[in-house]
């Protein structure tokens, strides 16, 4: 029999691995299961900044092609702003780190049937060898493994309205009570449930910051009438959150919740009636769990004449340029 103590310093160092990926962000490139691109995986280790992107806002969450020139216009902007940006997504079953512009162009094309990756299909999606696009939790999870702290999208997935009665509580409020990086948002959307969404948060133990306000934003709209205790006002502001909360070790995520620019917020009640009628329709054909949010995405955008999306588009792109600043000012701090 190997000696006991061999093989209880090989356990007690399997257990270090572990705490480590859950506890610490550290590159991880020799990881063979994951594949980092050669830019993201050299900027990782010289220390420059990165932001992680996810791609069910491409494959999902709008059309083509306005999916492909809002992900490359994404890129872009992130670049302008000082940082590599880090698409993540899965192909052919590897998990991917920073896409060229062929994947992307793929991934956009093929929209809604790529499978959509929460980070309870990543297992499943690897083991068939298909494609996945990852949702803010499984990008939350792959952004961890290899080291990036800071991850920018557009809206997360939160309570959904009825939650209370049938548990549809997306799996990014879980990620992000579970996983340290810094989320980059405009808010959750109306279509959801925003005051249970930020109770299950704080249950969760997610600092949530609104950026340059106290009202937590409501996507489409600057505001959701739900106040949030931590404001902050600059990319310096955000970056002392994240070190903080990094320093502390305390395992969790951060929320910075960005309001959508005034000139591109949609008007209130043409989104909450187009909400309200998706919702019904929701109901009546019976789309629930996680077909529910690019369901209601569709609709919205059809029953405003493409409004919605264009405010989306918006502000996705202003969510990068604060993100891509804030990762800068946390390079600067570390
Ligand atoms: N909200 C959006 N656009 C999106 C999503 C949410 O405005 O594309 C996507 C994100 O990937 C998010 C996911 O992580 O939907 C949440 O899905 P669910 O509600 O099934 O957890
Ligand atoms: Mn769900």
């Amino acid at each position: 029999m190997a000696s006991s103590s061999s093989s209880s310093s090989a356990s007690s160092s399997a257990l270090k691995r572990l705490s480590n990926l859950s506890n610490h962000l550290r590159p991880t490139n020799s990881n063979a299961l994951v594949k980092v691109s050669a830019e993201v995986s050299e900027a990782l280790s010289s220390g420059h900044p990165v932001v992680a992107l996810e791609s069910t806002i491409i494959a999902h969450g709008m059309p083509y092609p306005q999916n492909f020139e809002t992900a490359k216009e994404v890129e872009a902007i992130v670049r302008e702003n000082g940082a590599v940006p880090a698409t993540i997504a899965i192909l052919d079953g590897i998990p991917c780190v920073g896409l060229n512009l062929e994947q992307l162009e793929r991934l956009a094309q093929l929209g809604k049937s790529v499978q959509k990756t929460a980070r309870r299909d990543i297992a499943h999606v690897v083991a068939t060898k298909r494609n996945g696009a990852t949702t803010v939790s499984s990008t939350m999870f792959f952004a961890a493994m290899v080291g990036i702290p800071v991850f920018v999208t557009g809206g997360i997935g939160g309570v959904h309205r009825h939650g209370e009665h049938t548990m549809d509580i997306s799996s990014d409020l879980t990620e992000l009570g579970r996983t340290p990086v810094a989320v980059i948002s405009a808010g959750v959307k109306s279509i959801l449930d925003i005051p249970r969404t930020l109770e299950y948060l704080e249950t969760q133990g997610v600092c949530v910051g609104a950026y340059k306000t106290y009202e937590f934003p409501a996507f489409f709209t600057e505001r959701s009438g739900c106040k949030v205790p931590c404001r902050v006002d600059s990319p310096e502001d955000c970056a002392r959150l994240i070190d903080a909360n990094r320093k502390l070790h305390l395992g969790n995520g951060v929320l910075i919740a960005v309001p959508i620019p005034k000139e591109h917020s949609a008007s209130g009640s043409l989104i909450e009636s187009a909400i309200q009628r998706a919702l019904t329709e929701a109901r009546e054909k019976n789309v629930t769990g996680n077909a529910e949010t690019p369901f209601l995405l569709a609709r919205v955008s059809e029953l405003t004449g493409g409004a919605s999306l264009a405010s989306n588009i918006a502000l996705v792109k202003n969510n990068a340029a604060v993100g891509a600043k804030i990762s800068v000012a946390l390079a600067q701090l570390t």
